[in-house]
């Protein structure tokens, strides 16, 4: 087994990650209106090129994934053209960087839509949550039911996206399954009411889990692509009757496709989980037997805790990646950090974004 401290590297897949301080999908709505990223971002992600792997934001596969204002696109050339210096940019400065690919289903509103378009979703659920518009927080939109022929769309949409973080030089693809979105929709019942073969049972339900991945494989090895869950289902209204079981049959699915990790969300901020959801996420881990990746209210010391009791190969951090570009070195030398400004995270240029400083000066210039 590999070495248990949060510094030391290690193996992931045929991967070599310089630590184990890892960097969350973080959605920072800053990208230009056509979804291509801008030139600040470069400097955000090189900024945080020292995390043992970068996930980026999540990035919507196609006009009709997406959900919030100004979040990132990759499925053209502009797109594309947009990311390259980006994910030069982390390698300049010794990291990798996994795209974060997002569909969010009904998680968006009409006027985020080309042509007035409805969001899609596994059924006509409207869902009991907002979303971030031109307007302000508005309401999410009732979407409409995806057909069969929407759902073979989908899957297309997820391999164009597969193909296009291949082209803008990324290392490797997160299929976004958590957090209420798309994929989360069809796996769990609240949402899911479909009576064809993608929904009702547990086989039914992971179907189009299943078909992403067996797409994006004709496009990625199976070693540079890892999914997304988040168990306790705590965003987006999303539900079901029987977490323990779908989330079961999930993981299991999962540590037989072979990827190069499972990445889930044990808790969310502000959020303390319960005894019950605890034991739940403790349970199901013990289901996946390739590399995990916790997420969720970790410190330092949790984190190595997390590393030394084998619950986690490595964590990934939020916040604390915010407004710490430095975080591995911070956390490494115990030095304070930097507190992060609520404020400042969606949405606006430079502030909140590229001027957190750094404990050594002019290290990002390094
Ligand atoms: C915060 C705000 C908007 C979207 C997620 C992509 O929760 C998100 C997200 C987070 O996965």
């Amino acid at each position: 087994m590999g070495c248990t401290n949060l510094f030391a590297p290690t193996q992931m897949g045929d991967l070599t990650l310089s630590n184990r301080v890892l960097m969350a999908p973080l959605t920072r709505n800053r990208s230009h209106a056509d979804g291509s990223p801008t030139e600040l971002a470069q400097l955000y992600y090189h900024q945080r090129a020292a995390a043992g792997l970068i996930f980026s934001e999540a990035t919507q596969i196609s006009d009709i994934g997406k959900g919030y204002l100004d979040t990132p696109g990759i499925y053209t050339d502009k797109h594309v053209e947009g990311w390259k210096p980006i994910t030069d940019a982390v390698h300049a400065g010794g990291g990798l960087i996994f795209c974060q690919l997002w569909h969010v289903g009904r998680i968006s509103h009409v006027s985020l839509l080309p042509d007035g378009k409805s969001p899609v979703a596994p059924s006509a659920i409207q869902a009991d949550a907002q979303t971030f518009t031109a307007d302000g927080f508005q309401d999410c939109s009732k979407p409409e039911a995806l057909t069969k022929d929407g759902i073979e769309k989908t899957i297309a949409d997820f391999v164009t996206a597969a193909k296009c973080a291949k082209e803008a030089g990324f290392d490797g693809i997160e299929v976004h399954s958590a957090n209420g979105y798309l994929l989360d929709q069809f796996l769990q019942d609240g949402t899911n009411k479909r009576d064809d073969e993608y929904g009702g049972s547990l086989e039914n339900r992971t179907r189009l889990l299943r078909e992403v991945l067996d797409a994006v494989s004709e496009v990625w090895p199976k070693n540079r692509i890892g999914v997304r869950l988040s168990p306790l289902g705590q965003a987006g209204d999303i539900s079901d009757s029987d977490p323990e079981a779908t989330f079961s049959y999930a993981y299991k699915m999962l540590s037989d496709q072979k990827l190069a990790y499972l990445h889930v969300v044990e808790t969310f901020p502000g959020n303390d989980p319960d005894s019950d959801e605890k034991k739940l996420i403790e349970t199901l881990r013990k289901l996946y037997t390739g590399f995990y990746i916790g997420n969720g209210g970790y410190d330092a010391d949790k984190a190595s805790e997390a590393l030394k009791s084998g619950h986690a190969d490595a964590i990934t951090f939020g916040r604390p990646f915010i407004a710490n570009p430095d975080l591995p070195e911070r956390y490494r030398v115990g030095a304070e950090l930097n507190e992060p400004n609520q404020d400042t995270f969606y949405g606006g240029g430079a502030e909140g974004y590229t001027d957190y400083p750094f404990l050594r000066e002019n290290a990002e210039d390094k």
